[in-house]
């Protein structure tokens, strides 16, 4: 399979005399005239000679084990499970009638079903619905801007082929949006949402997401806007539908969609007690966890890296977060806090012979390699070794499938490219955009995520698709490191420059265009865009890998962009990742009070 990538042309291309293209005068942004601060000096590297060694400051871990062992939940046992068996029961009935009086209001009905969090107890009423919907006459004609995007956005989603076209309609002689659409600020905000279903080369879309951007933001400064259609605005410009995790947004849309005066009590009840039950599985999930990253000692050991058990639970827990995935969650959490602590080895402590040595032993994947490493990666390689073989015995022993060859080569991927980031940090080398790209996408770590992922997804696991892991990784996992590795530069690379790392996507592509910083990440939010074109291309068509893959590519990529939305919440995790690990794993979904009386 080919892999190469052609980034889209960069507009500075040719804008390099308006910039000197030595670019010298960024030299203090490269962060190399700081590169020497917080340094500590000591005397256990190979030899016992003196290694000089970075420091991060990472902050201690925000979440105290004994903290996690005392998280509790009351959402368990026969009286909940009845009570939500009756409601899903109600709204299978609800859900068959509103389609029979109403097509189009059987689209908000699913499309609140997917806010709220519930729609996985109803996939097949769901898919039900979609396809006799879809398979209507006259089925665009007489309907509103609403009403069209809604239901483009929900085909487009579910795997159908709805052509842009569906859209026509709304343009002028000159193939322009109508200008009189800017009075419909609800009708503007669901093509707003479609348009983020787009695919390469969709130009109405790509004006339609302009246009209702723009005027999304004028409708806002109105002073007679319905209160809550403007929060609905507020909250899809910051964050389009499509980008965001679905965990998150159920949190939310239950808070806003309570004060809706048409809201369905029993939608809304269903979604409370849904989210209740479900938290507390992950509080069950959490807690191991947290017991076994305590047992490895490395928190403490390595007192240098990232500590950070919660957080590493939050990413699998955006990207699946139905109760059926405990396992995907459970080993993709030792996988997030393994992979930070050895990234922060390579970004942070380790000298340059020390990384070839840890980047041969994981290639190796041979014990006795073990012997060469100085004490803190020992424990660090066997942690790696033991957790890894150990998931790996379980897929032989419940899937009868031979991983280990899987999972060493996704280690041995991200090792070595992490060892050339070093030696570029070392070498005091500034790579192209594209060199630095192509090298940057697996050391973001979406394809170890990703392939990890795929098997612990026994249901999903085919030979063809296992054997084509093994030779080179599919696009759709490229377009989601993609979105993953420039989300995180967007967040973290100002503070890694000041510690001292090499130069990040948005500094490389200032050194060769001579952009200035806040261009440069422009463009780094329009080739985000860019790759969830992709995308949603790769996802839509047919493919070797299931929908849950696909839906965890895509997954991955939404949590990076809500994890750096406003800075490094994963590596600095300040109010935003702690109120975000407190509404989805600590705190329950405050109940109306008659309705719990009932249930106690
Ligand atoms: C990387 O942080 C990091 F810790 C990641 C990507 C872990 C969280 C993600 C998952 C566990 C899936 P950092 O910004 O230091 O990464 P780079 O690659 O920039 O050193
Ligand atoms: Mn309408
Ligand atoms: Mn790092
Ligand atoms: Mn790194
Ligand atoms: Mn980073």
């Amino acid at each position: 399979m080919a892999l190469s990538l052609v980034f889209p042309i960069s507009p500075y291309s040719t804008a390099t005399l308006l910039y000197p293209s030595s670019a010298s005068h960024l030299a203090p942004i490269h962060g190399r005239s700081l590169r020497a601060i917080r340094c500590i000096v000591v005397a256990d590297g190979p030899c016992n000679q003196k290694v000089i060694r970075r420091s991060a400051n990472y902050q201690p871990p925000i979440w105290d084990h004994d903290y996690v062992q005392s998280l509790n939940s009351k959402y368990v046992g026969d009286v909940y499970e009845k009570r939500a068996a009756k409601l899903k029961e109600d709204v299978k009935i609800m859900l068959e009638k509103v389609v029979d009086e109403d097509p189009l209001d059987a689209l908000e009905m699913i499309d609140d079903l997917q806010r709220l969090g519930v729609f996985y107890h109803f996939k097949d009423e769901i898919d039900r619905v979609l396809e006799r919907i879809y398979n209507m006459n006259d089925k665009y004609n007489n309907e509103d801007l609403d009403a069209t995007a809604l239901k483009f956005r929900l085909l487009r989603q579910h795997g159908y082929n709805v052509p842009q076209d569906v859209f026509k309609k709304f343009t002028d002689e000159t193939g322009n949006l109508r200008s009189c659409l800017c009075e419909d600020t609800k009708g503007l905000l669901y093509l707003y949402e479609a348009s983020y279903l787009s695919i390469d080369g969709e130009s109405l879309l790509d004006e339609a997401r302009d246009f209702t951007t723009r005027n999304l933001k004028e409708n806002l400064k109105k002073k007679d806007i319905d209160q809550n259609l403007a929060m609905l605005v507020r909250h899809s410009l910051e964050l389009p539908l499509h980008w965001r995790v679905r965990r998150l947004e159920a949190r939310w849309f239950i808070d806003v969609y309570e004060r809706r005066r048409d809201m369905n009590s029993i939608l809304l009840e269903l979604a409370q007690l849904d989210f209740n039950m479900v938290q507390a599985i992950h509080q069950q999930e959490v807690k191991q966890m947290s017991r076994w990253w305590r047992s490895t000692c490395l928190g403490k050991k390595l007192s240098f890296a990232r500590d950070r058990l919660m957080e590493s639970f939050l990413w699998p827990l955006g990207m699946n977060f139905e109760p059926q995935f405990g396992y995907f969650r459970r080993m993709s959490t030792k996988v997030c806090t393994l992979m930070t602590i050895i990234d922060d080895v390579y970004d942070v402590y380790g000298s340059l012979e020390e990384l070839e040595l840890f980047t041969d032993a994981v290639e190796r994947w041979d014990i006795s390699a073990m012997e060469q490493l100085p004490d803190y990666m020992k424990i660090c390689f066997l942690a790696l070794f033991n957790s890894t073989n150990e998931m790996a015995y379980d897929a032989l022993k419940e899937q009868g499938l031979h991983i280990i060859s899987h999972l060493k080569k996704v280690w041995a991927d991200i090792c070595k490219s992490y060892l050339l980031e070093a030696k570029w940090y070392y070498n005091r080398y500034t790579p192209t955009f594209e060199e630095y790209m192509n090298n940057a996408w697996i050391s973001i770590s979406a394809p170890l995520m990703l392939v990890h992922a795929y098997f612990f997804d026994s249901k999903s696991v085919t030979k063809e698709a296992s054997e084509c892991l093994l030779e080179s990784y599919p696009n759709i996992i490229r377009w989601s490191s993609i979105i993953f590795r420039l989300s995180d530069d967007l967040g973290t690379s100002s503070d890694e420059l000041r510690r001292g790392d090499v130069p990040k996507s948005i500094q490389c592509y200032m050194h060769e265009t001579g952009a200035p910083e806040n261009d440069a990440r422009e463009h780094m939010k329009y080739l985000i865009g860019e790759a969830w074109k992709k995308m949603n291309e790769d996802g839509a068509a047919n493919s070797l890998f299931t929908k849950t893959f696909i839906g965890n590519a895509m997954n991955l990529a939404r949590m990076a962009q809500c994890m750096y939305q406003y800075g490094d919440g994963y590596g600095a995790p300040g109010n935003e990742t702690k109120y975000r690990a407190l509404s989805l794993v600590v705190n329950p979904v405050p109940l109306i009070s008659t309705r719990d009386k009932m249930l106690l």
